[in-house]
């Protein structure tokens, strides 16, 4: 068992309950230095809890109680225990400090579900799950992030292993009585389970972004011209007064960040600086800082003065849409209290009020249809960026593999790109993995966890 680690389990500062957990070697005669109650945690049965007081020599820390997990039946598969103590900003360090005085080391970041992935309790999809659940901002994210810590992605993935396995094996079978001129396998057969894959990787793949916005939520970048009523439709929509709105063109200086929940999914308003123009050509000032948060943006507002005329933000709009090719733009045509006639509407636009709440349904109902056509791409799992890349490249080892089948290339190469295409799987679930990605992924976590 590795060296003993101790961390605070839950978040710190004004709570009921605190938990300390500890994991490794020698964990319950630790514990036994400090805690005092009926029995001794080292003679404890497994998964029991024991109540009694948690002592720094003399010093009674407070009254704790105790659960014993013995390995291999524990979160990290070594022995755990775990301390809950009252909450507050001094109790559950005072334990944690008496515990490392007593052979403790300090957990880093995510350490007990690293022990877990290495001693085979967890896979790396199960590991990412549990990173997705505790950081989840959306209902449908967490749900998801759940099944998959289930074992399902895993459990998809074995399965597709085993069909290009069995493949693979197939073909080598008939290698081996390829001098008696035996052919006995059914080649549009393992066509077929190639294709199945293929397009199961490739879909899986594109359902990236949409994980994203599970993960993260749904942005929206507002932007426009100056004065365009960009931060009135902003704190219209977030039902407050956020962001300072005048008269005075250039009132927002950088960016403003809020959330609201549609459907149980944050949707993150970016309010932004207004861009200028000038003389002929749309020179965007400011762009830089405002590019990324649009690049990052789901959906882009492009927010139009009426006064100023119906087209008076086209030409800014049009190469916004050029521009940010990934993500939807809409042109909102703002202050339509102000003009006589509302000129007919083209598909890429809308007419509100922002001042006056006028048509804001219309924008939340462009929210809610562009969430649910997003997150509709949703299998079953959350694809990160390590999962994509991985499905991609598997994918085109297999469509490598489909292609030397198709022209009939010797058995021997088809199988070889099919187990490729097998080993590359199995970096998703952690089969095979390298430090660098193990501490990428395990560095996304919190101390305690
Ligand atoms: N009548 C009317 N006035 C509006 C409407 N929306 C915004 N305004 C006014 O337009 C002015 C500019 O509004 P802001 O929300 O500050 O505009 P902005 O686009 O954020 O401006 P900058 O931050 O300077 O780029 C303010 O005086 C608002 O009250 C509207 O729908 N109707
Ligand atoms: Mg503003």
């Amino acid at each position: 068992m590795a060296e003993p680690i101790v961390a605070l389990s839950t978040p710190p500062g004004i709570s009921g309950l605190a938990v300390v957990r500890l994991s490794g070697e020698n964990v319950f005669d630790i514990v036994d230095k400090c805690f005092i109650g009926k029995v001794k945690i080292s003679e404890a049965k497994t998964h029991t809890i024991h109540y009694g007081e948690f002592r720094n020599k003399d010093r009674l820390v407070d009254f704790v109680t105790v659960a014993v997990f013995r390995e291999p039946n524990s979160y990290t598969g070594e022995d755990v225990a775990e301390i809950s103590c009252h909450g507050g900003y001094f109790v559950a360090e005072s334990i944690i400090e008496t515990l490392i005085e007593n052979g403790c080391r300090l957990a880093e970041p995510g350490e007990f579900t690293k022990r877990a992935f290495l001693n085979g309790k967890l896979d790396l999809t199960q590991v990412e799950a549990v990173a997705d659940i505790i950081h989840s901002s959306s209902v449908l994210g967490y749900q998801t992030a759940v099944r998959q810590l289930s074992g399902e992605f895993s459990k998809r993935i074995a399965e597709l292993k085993k069909k290009l396995l069995d493949a693979a094996g197939l073909l080598e079978l008939e290698l081996d009585f390829a001098d008696e001129g035996f052919e006995f396998i059914d080649r549009s057969l393992i066509l077929k389970s190639i294709d199945e894959t293929i397009s199961y990787c490739e879909d899986l793949a594109a359902s990236y972004h949409s994980s994203e916005i599970l993960r993260s939520g749904f942005f929206v970048g507002i932007t426009g011209f100056p004065n365009s009523g960009k931060s009135t439709l902003f704190n219209s929509l977030l039902k407050r007064k956020r962001a300072i709105v005048s008269e005075i063109p250039g009132t927002t200086r950088d960016y403003l960040e809020e959330s609201i929940y549609i459907d149980g999914v944050p949707v993150r308003l970016i309010d932004t600086a207004g861009l200028r123009e000038t003389e002929n050509t749309i020179e965007i000032e400011g762009i830089k800082m405002v590019e990324s948060l649009l690049a990052q943006s789901n959906l882009i507002l492009v927010i139009n003065d009426l006064t100023a005329g119906q087209f008076h933000s086209d030409a800014l709009f049009f190469e916004l849409t050029e521009r940010y090719k990934t993500s939807k733009l809409i042109l909102v045509q703002n202050k339509k209290d102000l003009v006589e006639v509302i000129p007919p509407k083209r598909e890429f636009e809308l007419f509100i009020s922002a001042k006056h709440n006028l048509g804001l349904e219309q924008i939340y109902e462009l929210f809610r249809k562009e969430i649910r056509s997003e997150t509709e791409h949703i299998k079953d799992f959350l694809v990160n960026q390590r999962h994509y890349i991985l499905l991609k490249r598997a994918a085109e080892e297999l469509k490598k593999s489909r292609q030397s089948l198709l022209e009939n290339y010797g058995n021997e190469l088809v199988a070889d790109d099919l187990r490729k295409a097998v080993k590359t799987l199995g970096e998703i679930v952690g089969d095979t993995f390298s430090q660098d990605v193990l501490n990428n992924i395990f560095s996304k976590f919190c101390i305690g966890k």
